[in-house]
């Protein structure tokens, strides 16, 4: 057994509460290694005086998905006095090891010290996502492309409507107006959440560069048109989240100015990370900023009136205009204890308030309960698209990939991640699957069947195109003759597939099958679904797990009745999602 592969340390994801009483448990071995995990479990205070030694019981744990080096696995457990000492007895056909926090034994410690403890299970540490994410299914708008309701409030030189290319600085109107008009084709679509990239007062077309965090940039409307936006949404069962840019300013707002022009004199000099006075705003710019960007000047958010500034930005946006959600830009890059703090304040005013950082790369810092509910879930996104549009890895590796983000993190975590296809920061889906429709419909399926809180970038679902910032950014195409209907009927009935069965939103049970993946179609189950992505340009006859052969199922997309045999064939970049019926 390669004992140098074997690892647990609590807590993160490896020992965590998913509720006031459960507690899950995982292990990491060499791939293929160990044939039968076994949780030794026990009460801390256990002692049997007769025979001097801790009380302690077994509970099998399950193979929970592995990568390319690893195996992991699972154990749910729910101790009586929510304390717990535990260790692991690990089996292959050449030995049996037991595993503590001391080290690796041949027999089982008497002493409940050299265990592995969970001291107790306090509940205000239970990571607690808002429990409406997870059937959520959002809709990314960058409020200058979406749509033009109201021309009476354009920025000047404001171009028409899909007239040119999008610019870094170009304009073309969109508002609040223009997405209030379109709210019925949002409900139609199947949407119940409306992520918007910034709306507060700002300089450029994106709005990261915020002059003002408690006024709505004018060409979108006044803070009367957004309340009615609000209002019409959630008349829908549209939940709103906004982005929170507090890692760094725009060049205009005030208090830098104010810096700029009293340098060193200035009361904000501490807002901001000043290298020396004067302050240089040509580049290289002396203070530090977002990337190398000198009109994106960086917050000090570990400055009392910074932090106190910002989570007022936050409560007023909650109180005054009762949003659901904020999705926090360059979320890494501010300090761990503004986010604390940040979701003390959040919380206190709104419970139910949805919490998303943006980070591209491993979050668990982020995600231990204290600070957000999830990321923007890039990392899967890569391996979907490194798959099926780049086609730059095999079945495998993406099976590999899927199984080593989720045991990255907590289930409870999984549950709640922001999957997504593409942002305002990435090219779309459909021009990195060279063209393809049929390759994004695969990818919609896998993104729509796995746990989390799946997001389409505006204008995904009717199959437009754009290259990397700013070419994604085109104005939203309106005109049905230029939508691709076919595709936006494929993007309903899948919202409406993953709103009518849980197994879509889950991830319990989800096993892929080896060998179709050897034949390079991705086959995984999901309690009573079937799911078959093939990505290649051919039909291909794959063999079925045989525990399917002989039984019946529904095809979810035509509603035919089918019986199962050995083998099935799937069509060139075909899709198919079976329920069983027997
Ligand atoms: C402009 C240009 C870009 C250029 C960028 C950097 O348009 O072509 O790359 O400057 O110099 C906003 C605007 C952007 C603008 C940017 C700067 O929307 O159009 O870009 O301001 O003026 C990293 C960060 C991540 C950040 C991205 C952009 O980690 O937080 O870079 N995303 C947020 C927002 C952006 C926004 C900003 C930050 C600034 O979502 O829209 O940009 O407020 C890898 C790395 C990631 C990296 C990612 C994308 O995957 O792992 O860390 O994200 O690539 O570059």
């Amino acid at each position: 057994m390669l004992k140098e592969a074997i690892y647990h340390r609590p807590k993160n994801e490896f020992a965590y509460a998913i509720d006031e009483r459960t507690i899950h448990i995982r292990i990491r071995t060499k791939k293929k290694d160990v044939q039968q995990a076994i949780l030794i479990h026990g009460d801390p205070y256990d002692y049997n005086a007769k025979e001097e030694c801790w009380i302690k019981k077994e509970k099998e744990m399950t193979h929970n998905g592995n990568d390319d080096l690893y195996d992991y696995w699972l154990v749910s457990i729910e101790p009586e006095h929510r304390r717990l000492r535990y260790g692991f007895k690990l089996v292959n056909s050449q030995d049996a090891l037991v595993y503590t926090e001391k080290g690796f034994y041949r027999e089982e410690p008497l002493d409940a010290s050299y265990y592995f403890c969970f001291p107790f299970l306090n509940q205000i540490d239970v990571f607690s996502a808002p429990n409406w994410v997870k059937n959520t299914v959002w809709y990314q708008i960058f409020p200058e492309r979406f749509a033009n309701g109201d021309t009476s409030i354009n920025p000047p030189e404001t171009l028409d409507w899909g007239s040119e290319e999008p610019s870094t600085t170009n304009f073309f109107g969109g508002d609040f107006q223009g997405v209030i008009d379109h709210l019925d084709y949002l409900h139609e679509l199947g949407i119940t959440g409306i992520y918007f990239t910034p709306i507060f007062k700002a300089y450029s077309n994106h709005k990261y560069d915020t002059i003002d965090y408690l006024e709505i940039d004018p060409q979108f409307g006044d803070k009367h048109t957004f309340k009615r936006l609000i209002n019409e949404c959630h008349q829908r069962g549209i939940r709103v989240m906004l982005d929170a840019v507090f890692n760094h300013s725009g060049f205009y707002f005030p208090p830098f100015q104010d810096v700029l022009e009293k340098g060193e004199a200035s009361r904000y000099k501490d807002w901001f990370h000043i290298h020396e006075f004067p302050v240089q705003a040509d580049e290289p710019a002396n203070y530090d900023t977002f990337a190398y960007v000198p009109t994106m000047p960086k917050l000090n958010t570990e400055n009392k009136d910074v932090k106190d500034y910002l989570l007022k930005v936050a409560r007023y946006w909650i109180e005054e205009f009762d949003i659901d959600g904020w999705r926090l830009d360059v979320a890494n890059e501010v300090d761990h204890a503004f986010w604390r703090d940040f979701r003390k304040e959040v919380r206190a005013i709104k419970p139910e308030l949805f919490i998303l950082g943006e980070i591209w790369h491993d979050s668990m810092p982020w995600l231990q309960g204290d600070q957000f509910d999830a990321v923007m879930n890039y990392r899967f996104t890569s391996s979907i698209i490194d798959y099926f549009a780049h086609q730059t890895i095999d079945a495998n590796q993406l099976m590999h990939s899927i199984h080593a983000v989720r045991n990255s993190y907590p289930e409870t975590v999984n549950d709640v991640q922001f999957n997504l296809l593409g942002s305002h920061d990435t090219p779309r889906i459909l021009t990195v699957s060279d063209e393809r429709t049929s390759l994004v419909k695969l990818q919609m399926t896998l993104l729509f069947s796995m746990a989390g809180t799946p997001c389409i970038y505006y204008g995904d679902e009717i199959a437009m195109t754009g290259d990397q910032d700013p070419g994604c950014r085109k104005c939203m195409q309106w005109e049905e003759q230029n939508q691709d209907q076919d595709m936006l009927t494929f993007m309903k009935t899948l919202i409406s597939l993953r709103k009518e069965h849980k197994a879509f939103r889950s991830n319990e049970g989800l096993r892929f099958y080896t060998d179709a993946a050897k034949l390079d179609v991705i086959v995984y189950e999901k309690q009573d679904l079937l799911f078959i992505l093939n990505r290649q340009e051919r039909a291909i006859t794959i063999p079925l797990p045989p525990h399917y052969n002989g039984q019946s199922a529904i095809d979810l997309w035509t509603n035919d009745p089918v019986s199962f045999e050995e083998t099935v064939t799937i069509d060139k970049w075909g899709y198919a999602i079976y329920q069983l019926t027997t």
